[in-house]
């Protein structure tokens, strides 16, 4: 059984780049509705007693009944897990050490990566997410459809970024950049460092 993590801060902690309600709702109803739904499918399955991170990557050995509604709804409870932990208060600013080392050796700088992770985002069509994953060049950004994780590749993702309308549209409406764009003050680099 899963359970909804505890955010690691109030909801209104990162505002005014993320507003408080969209963070209650985003919190307390779209990622607790993964949390159920995804349990509802696996309530009296071996799958019960796993990891999320053991589910997504077993998606094809589970009943094929059960197959998309695990990949949507455990997708969504694992990214949305991590999307709140690599958000802070205070936050933003630019990464470190070696990962900023591995950012700077793939896009050349810092500037760079964050307008070609912008861009990815952006262009993102419909529902999905943007994510930067580790890479033998150092590092490299790619985007999902839907709540599809990089983990379902055996992939453990650095940074995600939710670019879902319920993620802006209270306080941007449909104005995808400019929630991008103040997204990044809130990135917590070094809890994206401590993913390496
Ligand atoms: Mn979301």
């Amino acid at each position: 059984m899963f359970l909804l993590p505890k955010l690691p801060y109030s909801y209104d902690a990162l505002e005014p780049y993320i507003d408080a309600k969209t963070m209650e709702l985003h919190h307390s109803k779209h990622h607790q509705a993964y949390v159920d739904k995804l349990n509802l499918a696996i309530e009296g399955t071996e799958w019960a007693n796993k990891t999320i991170t053991e589910v997504l990557q077993n998606l094809s050995s589970l009943p094929e009944d059960k197959r998309t509604v695990v990949q949507n709804n455990g997708g969504g409870h694992y990214n949305h897990s991590l999307f709140w932990e690599l958000m802070a208060p205070g936050a933003g600013g630019e990464p470190s050490g070696e990962l900023k080392d591995r950012i700077v050796a793939a896009f050349s700088s810092f500037e760079e990566f964050k307008k070609q992770f912008t861009d990815a985002g952006v262009a993102r069509f419909g529902s999905g997410w943007a994510w930067l994953i580790k890479d033998e060049n150092g590092a490299r950004i790619i985007s999902t459809p839907n709540q599809d994780s990089p983990i379902m590749e055996g992939i453990t993702p650095l940074l995600g970024l939710d670019v879902w309308e319920h993620a802006y549209y209270l306080k941007y409406q449909n104005r995808r950049p400019e929630y991008i764009e103040n997204w990044w003050n809130v990135v917590n680099w070094s809890a994206v460092s401590k993913r390496l």
